[in-house]
């Protein structure tokens, strides 16, 4: 114990009963309540201490440390606190002895912060270069299940470049995809990301931690999924108006899934029964309006930019000024869980208000809204059948799979789109 000064004349030992009996109750108080919290099921998708992997495992003992060392110095600085009040209460109106300087206090309080920092720092670098590490090994061996991700504002262009869109046809390109992941359990996947427009950060709470996307600069990172199940991600990093609505999913299905899911992508879709002449002519006209920014595998919609170089996707009658164009490529659309990087919940209803309200769901969007440009009744449900119906006649892949997923999806709100447009759609 460090004696601040003399005892004082007149001074007696801290008087006994009442005190300690409050002080016992609030320290049981606060196990209590520091137990209920760790064994509180969590089941929220974008809770950070679930781990469902050995990478969140790591992140989370990291949590542990600086937890338990933050109840040690609270514990430490309450308790320090309370005996001083009691130890050197006012007990006569005598000023004090002053005292200036404590070269013991002075080297105990530079000590113990320092050890607490390496107590914290040491762990937490070693976890930063371990998982550095383990995507430098994934990058350079042949086992790697590659993913390379684009963040735009506000989607994830998702592709796989060792999977080609058509196998016969090397000029096709990779399978690309949008706001959902596909990964076989077990596969060692490593991540490439990237962007082309601001800063983005790609984070899925309970399988990985998270990396920046940044322009002209490529990041990896490496994870296992080890458990098939529907995870939710979503960019870490500000990036602009809709940057809160910029979610994605993993879905980490088991091989076969994943090989269905693969060969649904590359089967035309019913709508257009001649994947030959690559005809659109069953699609609905209207949807001439967004082959400019989407693509659908197996129809003429081929032409809408992809990948990291950006085009100018059409110049905004209202500012003039061009705005980032192409937009998710929509095979597979149908199976999509989400409509606009999970702002909608899937539905046809859904999809309608998408095209309806587009500007109104989705603050500052890249999408032009066709309805308020022209596009009938009619033609909107027209195109809401053809996007729904963008889907494998016996059923999505891993959708059977993921009802059962651990963790909860978060509500989507729903909207009328004949409703009334000046109330706010949130
Ligand atoms: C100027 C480019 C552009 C045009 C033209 C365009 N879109 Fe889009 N579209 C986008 C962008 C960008 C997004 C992504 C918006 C977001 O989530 O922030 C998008 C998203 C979508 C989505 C949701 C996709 C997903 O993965 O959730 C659908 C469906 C869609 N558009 C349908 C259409 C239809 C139908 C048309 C034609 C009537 C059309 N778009 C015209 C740029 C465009
Ligand atoms: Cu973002």
């Amino acid at each position: 114990m460090i004696r601040l000064g003399p005892r004082q004349e007149g001074q007696s030992a801290p008087p006994r009963g009442r005190w300690p009996r409050a002080a016992a109750v609030l320290a049981l108080a606060a196990v209590v309540l520091v137990l209920s919290g760790c064994t509180a099921e969590i089941a929220q998708p974008f809770s950070t201490i679930a781990p469902q992997n050995e990478k969140t495992e790591d992140i989370q003992n990291l949590y542990k440390i600086t937890f338990w060392a933050s109840l040690v110095v609270f514990i430490g600085v309450q308790v320090a606190i309370g005996y001083t009040a009691l130890r050197f209460r006012r007990r006569n109106e005598d000023r004090p002895e002053q005292v200036h300087g404590s070269r013991k206090l002075e080297i105990a309080w530079t000590i113990i912060p320092a050890v607490i920092l390496l107590v914290l720092f040491i762990p937490t670098a070693q976890t930063i270069f371990d998982h550095a590490n383990d995507a430098d090994r994934a990058a350079a061996s042949d086992e790697t299940f590659r993913v390379n991700v684009i963040g735009k504002q506000w989607w994830w262009e998702i592709s796989y470049p060792d999977i080609p869109a058509n196998p016969d046809d090397p000029e096709a390109g990779p399978i690309v995809t949008a706001n959902e992941v596909f990964v076989p359990v077990g596969a060692n996947v490593l991540f490439s990301l990237a962007s082309n427009n601001v800063i983005h950060s790609f984070w899925v709470p309970q399988l990985s931690g998270k990396m920046d996307l940044i322009p002209g600069h490529d990041n990896k990172m490496q994870f296992v999924a080890e458990k098939p199940g529907e995870y939710w991600g979503e960019c870490a990093e500000f990036c602009g108006a809709s940057h809160a609505w910029m979610r994605f999913k993993v879905n980490v299905l088991p091989r076969e899934e994943f090989d269905a899911w693969v060969a649904a992508w590359r089967t035309p879709p019913a709508f257009d029964a001649n994947a030959e002449t690559a005809d659109v002519a069953e699609a609905p006209p209207a949807f001439g309006a967004c082959i400019a920014c989407h693509r659908v595998s197996g129809t003429n919609a081929q032409v809408a930019g992809q990948g990291i170089a950006q085009n100018p996707g059409y110049v905004d009658p209202a500012t003039g000024e061009p705005v980032p164009g192409p937009g998710p490529n929509l095979t597979l659309m149908g199976c999509r869980d989400t409509i606009g990087a999970g702002i909608l919940e899937n539905t046809p209803e859904n999809m309608e208000t998408w095209l309806k309200r587009t500007d109104e769901v989705k603050e500052g969007v890249y999408m032009p809204n066709y309805y308020k440009q022209g596009l009938t009744d009619e033609q909107i449900a027209e195109l809401v059948d053809y996007l729904e119906s963008l889907r494998p006649a016996d059923g999505c892949p891993g959708d059977d799979l993921l009802v059962g997923s651990e963790v909860a999806a978060p509500v989507i709100e729903a909207q009328d789109p004949n409703e009334d447009p000046g109330e706010d759609p949130q």
